[in-house]
């Protein structure tokens, strides 16, 4: 059930939580999943070979690529008929990944997302507006059930046809927005273009993730919609949302459901553990799934974790703002560069809105970066694009530490996306 105790449950009683269920965990992975009994076999251990948490560290970790390849159902640990849901996301090349729930997964879930909308500040009696994609997405259906077991009204909206967004968000009253940070500014900018000013209704509080943003952009949001954005984090392998929400409180920092779920830091390339408080990979093992329980699931998000008590009374660790993954940053001449950065560089800058895509293209040997940016409609008063792109090139070199190319563009004439971004456009010849 949905329990307020159970966020601040000290680090022992934490802990010992933690302990009771990796133990089952384990047992049931390598009972029930063939993966696990051959992977745990290559790394020497059996279930009986947890003693203690630090133990975890013996065990193998699992990939993206494992649920690949035991597409569609080899990662279940229940006979298929227990399972009661699927979801899926679509990689960006080849076979989805396939997860399965069973209706006690799906129970936990309600009421994990109930707890993360409640920590951004929704309460019962809110309207939802749900702008996240129904369908295979974790995003539609999992604050969907949240937002009802917090006993909200939601508006199941799904991404998309964003007039008629706005109709709905002013006509019925939405307290509680949740969609991609991309989208909410997408519809920012339409209610701007058609003369509404959301900074003075009804809503209150932003639900905004599935996809890494700065804090300057945050700042925007929270003016233009006139809410209170904060973080919402998760992954359909570990769950879906709902597995890491910022308080509203503090906005210092996502709480990751502990109770739920062991998180860990690792150097990405050597696999060692890091200590929380060093940036690295994180590394998540589900305490309580039944239906596709991992051990040690390798993210890709590249973040750090506080333990220190957050000023809020919760006591569940803190996962830091996830700045990008291990496999969408970009090296550009030596220069380590998420899209993230740049974005918190571009919001604020006169003259430009925040709408861009980074173009990786190869000269020779090395890797080169453009930025296409939108100028603000008001911008082309100066007419002076040129001037404007400079100022950016400049600002992105000063903060991030790489030179490119700065492509400004007319207002509208970069992508908009209802569900999550595109910002990277790799136009590198493809390796043969
Ligand atoms: O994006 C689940 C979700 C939906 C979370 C809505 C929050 C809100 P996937 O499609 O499986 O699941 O994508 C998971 O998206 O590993 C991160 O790389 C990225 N991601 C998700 N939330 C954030 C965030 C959903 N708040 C992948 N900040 C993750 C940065 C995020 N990256």
């Amino acid at each position: 059930m949905f329990a307020p105790e159970l966020e601040t449950l000290s680090r022992t009683g934490i802990e010992r939580l933690q302990h009771q269920r990796l133990g089952h965990v384990l047992a049931h992975a390598w009972n029930n999943v063939p993966l696990y009994r051959q992977r745990f076999a290559e790394a020497g251990v059996t279930p009986d070979s947890y003693r203690a948490l630090p133990d975890l560290a013996r065990f193998p970790f699992t990939y993206k690529d494992d649920l690949r390849r035991n597409y569609p159902f080899g990662l279940f640990a229940v006979p298929r008929d227990r399972i009661v849901r699927l979801h899926a996301s679509s990689g960006t090349t080849g076979k989805p990944t396939v997860v399965g729930y069973t209706a006690g997964d799906l129970d936990v879930w309600a009421d994990l997302m109930a707890r993360s909308l409640a920590c951004a500040g929704a309460r019962r009696g809110d309207v939802v507006h749900n702008a996240l994609n129904y369908g295979l997405f974790t995003g539609g259906l999992g604050i969907h059930d949240g937002a009802e077991r917090l006993g909200c009204t939601v508006v199941p909206v799904s991404g998309g046809n964003t007039e008629r967004q706005l109709m709905l968000l002013r006509d019925l009253g939405a307290n509680v927005l949740c969609a991609t940070p991309s989208y909410a500014l997408t519809i920012a900018d339409v209610a701007a273009r058609e003369g509404i000013d959301l900074s003075r209704g009804s809503l209150r509080v932003g639900v905004l993730g599935g996809e890494p943003w700065s804090e300057a952009m945050r700042a925007e949001l929270d003016a233009r919609l006139g809410l209170r954005a904060c973080d919402s984090y998760g992954l359909s392998e570990i769950m879906g949302p709902g597995v890491a929400m910022e308080c509203a409180e503090m906005r210092d920092g996502l709480h990751g459901w502990e109770d739920h779920f062991l998180f860990e830091i690792i150097d990405p390339d050597a696999g060692t553990p890091l200590p929380p408080e060093a940036t690295g990979e994180l590394v998540i093992t589900t305490l309580s799934k039944e239906g596709m329980p991992l051990v040690r699931y390798r993210t890709r998000d590249i973040t750090r974790l506080t333990r220190a008590r957050c000023d809020c009374g919760r006591t569940h660790v803190r996962i830091r703002r996830v700045t990008g993954r291990n496999d969408d940053m970009l090296i550009i001449r030596g220069v380590n560069v998420y899209p993230s950065q740049i974005e918190a560089v571009l919001v604020g800058l006169p003259g430009i809105a925040p709408h861009y895509q980074l173009v990786v293209r190869r000269e020779g040997t090395l890797d080169t970066l453009a930025i296409e940016v939108e100028a603000r409609a008001d911008a082309t008063a100066t007419g002076d694009y040129a001037a404007i792109g400079r100022s950016v090139g400049h600002h992105v070199k000063a903060m991030v530490g790489v030179r490119c190319e700065v492509l400004v563009r007319e207002p509208g004439s970069i992508p908009r996306f209802e569900g999550k971004a595109v910002r990277v456009r790799d136009e590198r010849p493809k390796p043969r």
